[in-house]
């Protein structure tokens, strides 16, 4: 990278829309420099909640990357902390997310060069991000990176689990063609860790208190075995480190800067132990996507494929837990009540049992509709009026889908309806046959011939008609075979209705 060195922005956040850029630019300017792409990468990626000290703890990690032999990387006692920005106050500071624009080459025991980047992530659950954009950042930085810390305050809660469980399952949406865990190594970054007499501080305390937290008990509630099992599965090492406040001056001075004299002893001490552990040169994990190693150019290929991904509309929306309760309360009200309606109504119409009179039928799908309405309506649901009301509209509309389809049924069980075709034609046959005989008699020779030709035409109609009932072919020729009969009815009716009223007037007349 050409300049002075510094944080890149390469993911936005649209603050209106939610939506996600990623700015293939400046990754590029930083990936396909000749000197490192090709080269292996390790990226170190920092995410979790906003204003927990994310940026300021990866400009130490900053610090040990430009370490000079023979001075301590931890820097001078005056010198303010600087990199990636950081400040105190109660308002976000990181957005997207960002690397650091140098790309650290580093040499290995084994003679082999690895690139190492740093990554930098907006803080989750900020006032003004929703679910799904910290879903999406936190998804994003572990699927791109090897070593994804988990940065959280003072403990291991079971919703920081829970979060992780969410964040995770969105970003194993987004990868398909997955054989092995799909992240790498997980470390969870406890600060401001107050009970150093039951874990100690470091890795030991961390990995045995991660031990307790992690542990799967067959004696657990399922969701609680559910979440650890899941965070098992999603990453191939989870580690932990119990990090000690950092003293009040860091906590709460608006005049600290950083500087190491304002930060307390066991802090310094502590990330002694943590930064040179995680960067140590040996200890550097290549980033690997389904056990093949990925290159610098190899990772903005990926940085392009997930973001098209996350910007498409194909994943579900992850939601906030009431949403998703919510949701999953009234879709089950809807079922239940659905559930009741085709059972009250399968005892009236369903499967073998015989015809029922349109008219009796529809009453009793009026009362059974009203039945289900009320259970939907009196099950307890969260969500509020409006949210039940979209529920109570869905149910509306699947219950008139399952009445249309059961009138029909029902419809299909009339035997005289079943065999109304054949008998309009045979009628039609007969009767045009007699009219032919009497046309033929009266001398009128052509149209007795086409009234002849008409028979013919029925006759074939009807057994075309028969074959396709048999048969089960040519559906759409049957149905417009039932069409014409349907029409011939009708015009026959008429034909009656208008013979009928003929006769009441002659008798009229007559009387
Ligand atoms: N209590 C406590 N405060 C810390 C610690 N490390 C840094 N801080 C302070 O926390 C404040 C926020 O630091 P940042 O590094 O900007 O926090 P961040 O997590 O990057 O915040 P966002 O970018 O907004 O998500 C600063 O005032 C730091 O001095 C820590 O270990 N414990
Ligand atoms: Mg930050």
């Amino acid at each position: 990278m050409r300049g002075d060195p510094g944080p890149v922005q390469i993911v936005t956040v649209n603050k209106e829309d939610h939506s996600f850029d990623l700015d293939t630019e400046a990754l590029s300017r930083i990936l396909l420099m000749p000197e490192v792409r090709d080269k292996d990468v390790v990226v170190v990626s920092v995410a979790g909640a906003f204003r927990k000290g994310k940026s300021f703890l990866l400009d130490f990690m900053l610090r040990y990357m430009y370490r000079k032999p023979g001075q301590d990387w931890l820097g001078q006692e005056n010198d303010p902390l600087t990199g990636f920005s950081w400040r105190g106050g109660s308002e976000p500071e990181t957005t997207g997310i960002q690397l650091w624009s140098e790309v650290f080459i580093v040499r290995k025991k084994d003679g082999s060069e690895v690139a190492v980047l740093l990554m930098d992530t907006q803080g989750a659950f900020d006032s003004q991000s929703t679910v799904k954009d910290c879903a999406t950042i936190f998804a994003l930085s572990t699927m791109t990176s090897s070593v994804q810390i988990y940065n959280l305050s003072q403990n291991i809660q079971e919703d920081d689990l829970q979060q992780l469980q969410l964040f995770t399952e969105y970003g194993r949406l987004a990868m398909d063609e997955i054989f092995l865990k799909p992240f790498q190594s997980l470390m969870f970054l406890v600060r401001d860790w107050s009970f150093p007499y039951e874990y100690k501080y470091g890795f030991k305390g961390g990995s045995d208190f991660l031990d307790k937290r992690l542990q799967v008990k067959p004696t657990q509630h399922e969701e609680l075995q559910t979440v650890r099992e899941h965070i098992h599965s999603c990453f191939t090492s989870i580690s932990c480190f119990l990090l000690p406040h950092p003293g009040l001056k860091v906590a709460t001075s608006p005049a600290f800067t950083g500087q190491l004299c304002d930060v307390a002893p066991e802090f310094k001490e502590q990330l002694h132990e943590l930064i040179p552990n995680l960067l140590k040169t040996d200890e550097l994990a290549v980033k690997e996507i389904n056990g093949n190693k990925v290159t610098c150019r190899g990772l903005l290929e990926y940085f392009k494929a997930y973001i098209k991904i996350y910007q498409g509309e194909d994943l579900p929306h992850p939601k906030s837990m009431l949403e998703a309760t919510a949701e999953a309360n009234n879709l089950a009200a809807v079922a239940s009540a659905k559930d009741q309606y085709y059972k009250n109504m399968e005892k009236v119409c369903g499967g073998d049992l015989p015809y029922v009179a349109p008219d009796s039928l529809e009453e009793k799908h009026h009362f059974f509709l009203q039945e289900a309405l009320h259970l939907f309506s009196s099950t307890k649901k969260m969500g509020g009026r409006d949210f039940c009301y979209r529920y109570q509209e869905q149910l509306e509309g699947e219950l008139k889908e399952l009445w249309e389809s059961l009138s029909k049924h029902n419809e299909s069980k009339n035997v005289f309806r079943a065999f109304r075709t054949p008998a309009v034609l045979f009628v039609l046959v007969c009767l045009l046959y007699v009219l032919s005989g009497i046309l033929f008699f009266i001398g009128l020779e052509t149209i007795s011939f086409a009234c002849d030709c008409v028979v013919g035409l029925a006759m074939i109609a009807m057994l075309t008609w028969a074959f396709i009932r048999y048969s089960g072919q040519y559906r759409e020729v049957g149905s417009a075979i039932d069409q014409a009969a349907g029409v011939i009815l009708e015009q026959l009716g008429h034909c009656a209705l208008f013979c009928n009223q003929v006769h009441i007037c002659i008798s009229l007349v007559d009387a």
